[in-house]
């Protein structure tokens, strides 16, 4: 298995050292096979929003696969689901479920130009939205210059549909929407997809009006917006970053919590862009797992519970985090450690910077061999923080007193080292 791993950042080549063996997981904890026992900020990046082994879910699980693992046929799961989703995001009129956060925005991005039938996309450095070619792109040299392939294995042809523009700039959007329109002025522009709270640069949170900018700028265009809610949805509240900002998208992606750690994604939205998938429409999208009976329960056991008690749930995981995040932060400044601390909700990230962190290019300012040292220290006080600067931790549930002590014990010694 290529560095020993199913996915590059669970190698920690960006923080040194050896990457525990995971055993078992339980609550707020991960027990590795050599019998440490590791407080988990990082929750499976996401998904585990109430702790590991939930016994809801467990229960759910256990009960689905005695009814058979997968039909590739429709059952009532998917319908339980897609109605749970629905309460939670109104903008949602329809959907489609996937195994992955990436199926996901790769769905609703071709679904996009499908329904457009444009092909120029717009996303923001610093967002992630899964490994898909079109996705994988890096800004190019000027604001409004085609992408570059941001790896291996992507042709440049499909690179230069991709703009990847700085995020929390107004100005960089309308000067691309300015520059794509036909000589009719029609813009040729298909999508903005953006994360609305940005977690895979470190956590960004968006500029007062940003996001009701890019929605002003799209609807002018004809272009659609998709909010990536994969790692928001049901994160910073029920309905995730769109119901804190209160912006309506054509388009919502979700995963990791969706599927309460089973494989899940979802894209959904305007019944009428909706519509043209197969086989309805002319856009092609399939899966042989999507809708999967026991991710469909497993997800539908961890909703039904943050809907049942959303207001314990996210008031809980606010104070916690609060807690910690802010605990820490007090603690760099007693140690004279330079650190700019970012937190909407229950995600957070500490940049080793003195520097605000408003877009990638501020982030990217931060000292990461500190971090990994910071990230190293902390390892060793068995607090497992996400292995990269440039991810967001998580709370879950589970995370209580206790874990703040021992949270803020640790950092106290490390930030000293
Ligand atoms: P997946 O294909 O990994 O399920 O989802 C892709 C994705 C899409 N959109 C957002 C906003 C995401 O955060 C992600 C996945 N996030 C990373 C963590 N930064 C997953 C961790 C990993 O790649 O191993």
């Amino acid at each position: 298995m290529p560095g020993g791993v199913d996915s590059p950042v669970r190698a920690f080549r960006a923080v040194g050292g050896h990457p525990p063996f995971v055993d078992h997981a339980a609550g707020a904890y991960l027990y590795d096979v050599d019998g440490n026992r590791y407080l988990d900020f990082f929750g499976s990046w996401g998904p585990m929003i109430l702790g590991h082994a939930f016994p809801p879910a467990v229960e759910a699980i256990h009960q689905a696969a005695a009814r058979g693992a997968s039909f590739g046929a429709s059952h009532a799961g998917e319908g339980d689901l897609a109605e749970l989703v629905m309460r939670c995001f109104p903008s949602v009129e329809r959907l489609r479920f996937t195994s992955s956060g990436t199926e996901a925005c790769m769905s609703a991005v071709r679904l996009a130009r499908g329904f457009t039938g444009r092909n120029f996309v717009i996303k923001f450095e610093g967002c992630y939205h899964g490994h898909s070619d079109a996705m994988l792109v890096k800004a190019g040299s000027g604001v409004a210059t085609l992408g570059i392939p941001g790896s291996a294995g992507i042709p440049v042809e499909t690179a230069q549909h991709t703009l990847a523009l700085p995020y929390n700039d107004l100005g960089a959007v309308q000067a691309a929407f300015d520059a794509y329109q036909d000589a009719n002025g029609v813009s040729q522009i298909a999508c903005v997809i953006v994360e609305p709270v940005v977690g895979n640069a470190g956590t960004i949170a968006p500029a007062p009006g940003y996001l009701q900018g890019l929605r002003r700028l799209t609807a002018e265009h004809g272009a659609l917006l998709i909010l990536d809610e994969v790692m928001t949805g049901f994160r910073l509240s029920l309905g995730g970053a769109q119901q804190l900002y209160g912006i309506t998208p054509d388009l919502t992606t979700l995963g990791k919590i969706l599927g309460g750690g089973l494989p899940c994604g979802a894209f959904g939205g305007r019944a009428d862009v909706m519509e043209s998938l197969a086989p309805l429409g002319p856009v092609y999208q399939a899966g042989t797992l999507s809708g999967n009976p026991l991710a469909m329960a497993a997800g539908a056991a961890t909703l039904r519970h943050l809907i049942e008690h959303q207001g314990a749930v996210y008031s809980g995981l606010e104070d916690t985090t609060a807690a910690i995040a802010n605990g820490v932060a007090a603690l760099a400044r007693e140690a004279g450690v330079a650190m700019t601390t970012n937190r909407i909700g229950s995600m957070f990230t500490w940049f080793f910077t003195d520097q605000p962190v408003t877009d990638f290019a501020s982030a990217a300012t931060s000292d990461t061999q500190r971090f990994g040292r910071f990230h190293h220290a902390m390892m060793e006080a068995e607090v497992w923080l996400p292995p990269s600067q440039f991810e967001a931790a998580f709370v879950s549930t589970a995370h209580g007193p206790a874990e703040v002590e021992r949270t803020l014990e640790a950092a106290k010694a490390a930030l000293r080292a």
